[in-house]
């Protein structure tokens, strides 16, 4: 992706606004798709299968993970799980739509192995390690390649229940461990109309909901309604239409701070470069609204909605560099000493932060940063890639990319809440430096 054209990057530069107001998609540094996100500690964690930059057709290797509290900044904590994770599987391709549910203080992630079946992988923590308890997959009906898309559901009586299959719906009951199952594979009699693939299934009020990419293509998301969690289910309609605007799409819906959203993808992304279809797709958010009988009222095109910050941002603790609500044009990697920075960072680049509280006002800015190139920097600036510039580190030479330093500078007229912009200086090069942190000082 980093490898746009000069080209497109003059354009969104010039479109500085575009840029900063932008809240789809919610990822710009890699192409994700299938979005699972689970709501836990008061976090969203949001699982995500990734489209890798050159995808032509469908090209999944593995799944990633971002965070937020506030919807709109989201940090990037990178690959948590790959195809490497099932050495059972007979392909290297197909890290499909992955579902995440959180049971007795462990995390079980359902990953389809595209004509593999659904494998399970289990890990003490939301962020991993996952690992493969069972060295084989969970559910593989061999006859047909209709196992994908699983998503899984514990019941309020404790009895957990994973969906999943396209253009078939199977359910079945899974055991407390999370990784059997006991009784049948069910396939549904009869489909929820306009149903394609990519199962969402909750309860919220006593009512059991399956939301569900509609029929293809382009798909948007249709959702049923039932009394029980193994149907019968009545079609309800879309809670996003189709539109000829994108192609695929893929639902996933949570409560969270008192508020609903669903999540699901399209291609808006890879439309600032080519209307070429490719599979190149990204998540994207809305909040959505329940009637007071249960039903959902229908959520315009991504692109036509506004997401609201439910909080303001903290700039005066260590923030990782890869939270952003905006970067297009970067890419994050992982460090050799673990975590991510964000990495390809060229002159005129930005990375956006929004709605952040520098309340009474900030006095020094300080950013770990590792640069081969040095005479480079960082403008820091409020709202918009032109806007009131209250900063400007300066970079040197740090004996490396991966040799990090400290730099700092003063902060004069950061007061009160602004989207915080980051605009990189460097001469017209490339590559300036790699940024793990940053915080505020208060003056
Ligand atoms: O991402 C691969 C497949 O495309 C998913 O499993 C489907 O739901 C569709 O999004």
């Amino acid at each position: 992706m980093k490898n746009r054209t000069k080209r497109i990057s003059a354009l969104l530069i010039g479109m500085g606004a575009l840029a900063v107001s932008a809240q789809n998609p919610i990822i710009q540094t890699k192409y994700t798709a299938d979005p699972a996100p689970m709501v836990y500690n008061d976090t969203i964690f949001l699982y995500t299968t990734h489209d890798e930059d050159d995808a032509d057709g469908f090209k999944m290797l593995d799944w990633l993970l971002y965070t937020s509290t506030d919807m709109v900044n989201w940090t990037d904590h990178g690959v948590v799980a790959s195809l490497e994770n099932f050495p059972w599987r007979q392909r290297d391709n197909g890290a499909w739509a992955e579902h995440v549910i959180a049971r007795n203080g462990k995390f079980y992630m359902y990953c389809p192995l595209h004509g593999n079946g659904i494998g399970v992988l289990v890990a003490d923590s939301p962020y991993g390690p996952f690992r493969d308890p069972l060295g084989k997959p969970l559910v593989w009906q061999k006859e047909h390649w209709e196992d994908i898309d699983p998503s899984v559901f514990i019941d309020d009586d404790g009895q957990a229940y994973m969906y999943w299959g396209n253009p078939n719906v199977y359910y079945v009951k899974l055991n407390e461990d999370m990784i059997s199952y006991s009784g049948d594979i069910v396939r549904l009699e009869e489909n929820p109309e306009h149903y394609q693939e990519g199962p969402w299934f909750y309860k919220r009020n006593g009512k059991y909901y399956l939301a569900f990419a509609s029929t293809c293509c382009p798909e948007g998301i249709g959702y049923a309604m039932s009394n029980s969690p193994t149907g019968p289910w009545m079609t309800r309609g879309y809670i996003m239409r189709p539109t000829e605007r994108s192609r695929g799409n893929h639902p996933g819906v949570i409560d969270y701070k008192g508020r609903s959203y669903v999540f699901g993808l399209n291609y808006d992304l890879m439309h600032l470069e080519t209307f070429e279809h490719h599979e190149r797709r990204s998540v994207s958010v809305a909040e959505m609204h329940y009637n007071p009988d249960g039903t959902i009222r229908e959520v315009p095109y991504w692109q036509d909605t506004k997401l609201e910050q439910i909080e303001n941002f903290n700039p005066y603790r260590r923030v990782e560099a890869e939270t952003m609500a905006w970067g297009y044009g970067l890419k994050t990697e992982k460090l050799d000493g673990g975590g991510i920075c964000v990495t390809r960072i060229d002159d005129c680049d930005t990375l956006v932060v929004k709605g952040v509280d520098f309340g009474s006002g900030a006095g020094r800015f300080i950013a770990s940063v590792a640069s081969e190139a040095g005479n480079c920097g960082i403008e820091v600036r409020l709202d918009s890639a032109e806007g009131a510039l209250v900063g400007t580190l300066n970079v040197e030479a740090t004996g490396g990319s991966d040799r990090y330093r400290e730099f700092s500078c003063a902060v004069d007229g950061a007061k009160g809440v602004h989207d915080l912009v980051f605009r990189f200086k460097g001469n017209g090069r490339k590559n300036l430096m790699n940024w793990d942190w940053w915080k505020f000082v208060e003056q």
